[in-house]
């Protein structure tokens, strides 16, 4: 297997990061215009969101040709040169593969509803009377899992949008054409592979109602997923890349079992975002529940190391608001959150994620108008949420905090119109906040979150510790602190994280033995000889102990 212990893998949200065309979409050749800048940040991989052909019902997770570029994006031509280029800064690509389901535009879809059996059998169709789908399942963007084909007379799956219809993979001919698909990339020299909702692709032998849940039960980390996962990593030759599958609702069970059965190199699992959810509910807001968000990490920190396997460690991406917003302080600790939430997950166990702004410290979008949003399950829910009662102004908070578009406004490259990412209309808007909080500015300013994550990714590649070293959690009760210490050998490093806006003194650490590693404050600062954390203050460093 290929080393993944310390690298770092940047995301890419290609239809945000830098459009050069002008149409207000980003594109490949955006991204090959922004590689020096990605190269100075110290990164080793590049996961690019899907490209591939698509309607764009939910940006390009719905796919409707594996093996085409969408011309918004760029041309085959685009993703050579960018492949070329990026190899010659030191940095690989990852690709995104949306295996779960196809577009309903995809053909194979098409010659399905055109009543091609074979085709028929790569989606999972029942057949059933017009008005009651087969099983009560939940689709995860809202309404019934299930939509009816009147001319069929049977309704096909789709766990995610209704043009997102869901492969059938236990036909083999379906495991096959998929498996071809990481061929073709994997001979264009993509060196990576993250599996979106890999953990959702078998489903159960019967399909019945589900009387606790929206159905989730029966197929997440289904009967066959162990198996379909080894033999797509075996067959196509991927189990020395590194390999990401995005885990939906998963367990700490399987998820070591999908890292040390040679399945994939590491996992996103979610439990840690969602402890803002109020009764598991996406939509109803709470305050963040810290003691469960601590907890969380230690038991999966934990949990994989006695195990051997291994974490991807992130709080952003594609489809969360922006960890800045909703675990720090955006306004009074911009800053000092910021660096706080980075170092926390950096140095933990694990492979980290960087999400295209979270190295500038890129907030919340603060929209204030249903218009502004773009996103096909915040439209779907907003509309449910009226629905059900919800008085609008209340609607709209709860987008403000939750909706996947505060992670997919455009970078902020500079202060000029549109944050330097279009020079035409962007798709979506950056945050007004753009004309403080951007490259340029991170760039001149010495003590700039931008500066604090290129410190954290060379601490990474300076210490085996930090990347190969054991983990063990500190200070279990106290609910704002999250601490722990690494060690490999003879050598240690604590690190204290104040996940609080207010001070925190140490009995146990005196500060005359500690020798600063990294941190968010100029001096390392005590009270009467004992540690004092500053509203939201890390600090990496060498102690002599811990009482
Ligand atoms: O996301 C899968 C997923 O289950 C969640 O991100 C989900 O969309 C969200 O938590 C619901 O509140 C992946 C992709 O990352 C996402 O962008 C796609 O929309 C989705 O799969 C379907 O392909």
């Amino acid at each position: 297997m290929a080393n993944f212990k310390d690298k770092v893998i940047y995301q890419i949200y290609v239809k945000s990061f830098s459009d050069s065309n002008g149409d207000g979409l980003g594109d490949l050749r955006g991204i090959i215009g922004k590689l020096d800048y990605l190269q100075s940040l110290g990164v080793d991989y590049l996961w690019l969101t899907p490209f591939f052909r698509s309607p764009m019902n939910d940006n390009g997770y719905d796919v409707a040709d594996y093996l085409a570029v969408d011309p918004v994006f760029g041309s085959m031509g685009d993703v050579e040169t960018l492949i070329a280029e990026a190899g010659r800064r030191g940095l690989a690509l990852m690709f995104d593969m949306v295996f779960n389901h196809t577009s309903t535009g995809h053909e194979w879809f098409q010659k399905a509803l055109a009543g091609d059996p074979n085709y028929l059998d790569y989606y999972i169709f029942r057949d059933g009377a017009p008005d009651v789908p087969p099983t009560n399942w939940q689709s995860k963007f809202g309404g019934s899992a299930w939509e009816y084909v009147p001319h069929l007379k049977k309704w096909y799956l789709h766990l995610f949008d209704k043009t997102q219809a869901d492969l059938n993979w236990d036909n083999p001919a379906v495991r096959e054409a998929l498996k071809n698909v990481i061929r073709f990339w994997k001979a264009k020299g993509v060196q990576g592979f993250r599996f979106d909702v890999a953990n959702l692709i078998s489903k159960p032998a019967l399909f019945e109602d589900d009387d606790t849940g929206d159905g989730r039960r029966f197929y997440t980390d289904g009967p066959h997923v162990h198996e379909y996962l080894k033999e797509l990593v075996v067959d196509t030759g991927i189990g020395d890349m590194v390999t990401v599958g995005e885990m939906s609702s998963t367990s700490l069970d399987n998820c070591i079992r999908y890292t040390t059965e040679k399945e994939l190199s590491m996992v996103f699992s979610f439990h840690h975002l969602k402890v803002d959810y109020k009764n598991g509910d996406k939509w109803e807001l709470q305050p963040v529940d810290f003691g469960a968000f601590k907890r969380l990490f230690h038991d999966w920190q934990l949990g994989m190391q006695q195990a051997g396997g291994w974490n991807a460690l992130f709080l952003c991406n594609h489809d969360q608001p922006r960890a800045v917003s909703r675990f720090g302080d955006d306004k009074r600790y911009w800053k000092q959150s910021a660096k706080m939430l980075a170092a926390c997950t950096h140095l933990m166990r694990g492979t980290p994620y960087i999400f295209q702004g979270e190295e500038l410290g890129v907030t919340n979008a603060g929209y204030t108008d249903i218009s502004q949003y773009r996103d096909v399950e915040s439209q779907n829910y907003y509309r449910i949420m009226l629905e059900n009662g919800k008085p609008k102004e209340e609607a709209l908070e709860t987008l403000r905090q939750r909706s996947r578009d505060n992670g997919r406004t455009p970078m902020q490259w500079d202060g000029s119109p549109n944050a330097g990412f279009t020079d035409g209309t962007p798709w979506i808007q950056p945050p007004e906040n753009y004309r403080a909080i951007n490259v340029a500015a991170a760039l001149q300013d010495p003590d700039s979150i931008l500066h604090f994550y290129k410190s954290l990714i060379r601490l990474r590649k300076e210490n085996p510790l930090i990347s190969d070293g054991k983990i063990e959690f500190l200070y279990p009760d106290e609910t704002r602190l999250l601490a722990y210490r690494r060690f490999l050998g003879a050598e240690s490093l604590f690190v204290f994280n104040n996940l609080s806006g207010k001070e925190i003194c140490l009995d146990g650490v005196r500060t005359d033995s500690c020798e600063k590693v990294l941190g968010n404050y100029p001096e390392v600062s005590n009270r009467e000889g004992k540690l004092l954390l500053r509203p939201y203050e890390t600090l990496a460093c060498r102690l002599d102990a811990v009482r």
